[in-house]
């Protein structure tokens, strides 16, 4: 499969950092068991790789303006183009040793998400999307599933954590879903849950009190794969709103419809 120049430079950038995040990943287990336990380690972890990732990129295209996770937002000379990088989303399972965790990479371009880029090293899995271009796994080319009812889809979603996002409206939301769909899971990577809605793994994703680089590349991977989506509301104000829902038109549409539902005892 050919693959674009900018593409090519993403998939270089995450795939540098993946090896870096991938060395890193195998020490964690035996880190496991020492006193501190691994948490300086990981944040060291994901600091090395978004050094990499910033260095790489700026290398390639000089002048392009970052918002990173570690680093917040760099301004660059070129106020046309922005990297959107998440150099480790999913850090709570790298902390545990479980291995669904990616890189995430998305391009901007006057505000429109043109390239994305999200990589899984310890399966390596290496999704790339580019607009107008498809979606596509290591070579394969991706389509969102193709099931069209809530009772047989297996729906994503993000359990918001200590200090962050609303618990109860989480509750309340799971219980609606919970109560119409065949299965619920849990992923820990919002880039990945994307990029599973994108391959058809999963029929739909939600989730609440994201960042931007958490969700950048992945809404590209999902549109590209003929798939819808929106913010919580039904609007476009994912990546700043921190709300998303996903999946193939009907489901996307369902999902919401059943998010918003008022709770009926039962
Ligand atoms: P992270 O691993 O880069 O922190 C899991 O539900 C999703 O929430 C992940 O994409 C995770 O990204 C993200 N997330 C956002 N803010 C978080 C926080 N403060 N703590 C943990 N995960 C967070
Ligand atoms: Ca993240």
């Amino acid at each position: 499969m050919a693959r674009s120049a900018i593409i090519n430079v993403m998939v270089q950038a995450a795939m540098k950092a993946g090896r870096s995040l991938a060395r890193d990943f195998g020490e964690v287990q035996n880190l496991q068991v020492s006193l501190k336990g691994p948490g300086d380690y990981v944040s060291q972890a994901d600091r090395k790789a978004e050094d990499i990732i910033f260095a790489e990129l700026s290398k390639a295209r000089p002048g392009y303006g970052f918002l990173m996770e570690e680093r917040g937002a760099v301004e660059g000379e070129d106020s046309q183009h922005r990297w959107i990088v998440d150099p480790l989303d999913g850090t709570t399972n790298f902390l545990h040793g479980i291995p669904v965790f990616s890189i995430s990479i998305a391009l901007e371009r006057q505000g429109q998400i043109v390239a994305a880029v999200v990589y899984n090293p310890a399966m390596d899995e290496l999704y790339t999307s580019e607009r107008g271009g498809g979606t596509f796994l290591n070579d394969r080319r991706l389509r969102v599933s193709g099931r069209t009812k809530l009772v047989d889809a297996v729906i994503g979603c993000g359990v918001p954590h200590l200090g962050r996002g609303h618990h109860g409206n989480f509750l309340l939301e799971l219980r609606n879903v919970m109560g119409e769909v065949a299965g619920v899971r849990r992923l820990g990577s919002a880039a990945l849950d994307l990029a599973y809605v994108a391959a058809g793994r999963m029929d739909g994703f939600w989730e609440t009190a994201l960042s931007p680089w958490d969700v950048a590349a992945g809404i590209l991977l999902v549109r590209e794969a003929g798939g819808f989506v929106s913010d919580g509301k039904g609007g476009q104000d994912m990546l700043e709103g921190g709300s998303i829902v996903a999946g193939n038109e009907l489901i996307h549409k369902a999902l919401l419809k059943t998010l918003k539902k008022p709770v009926t005892p039962r």
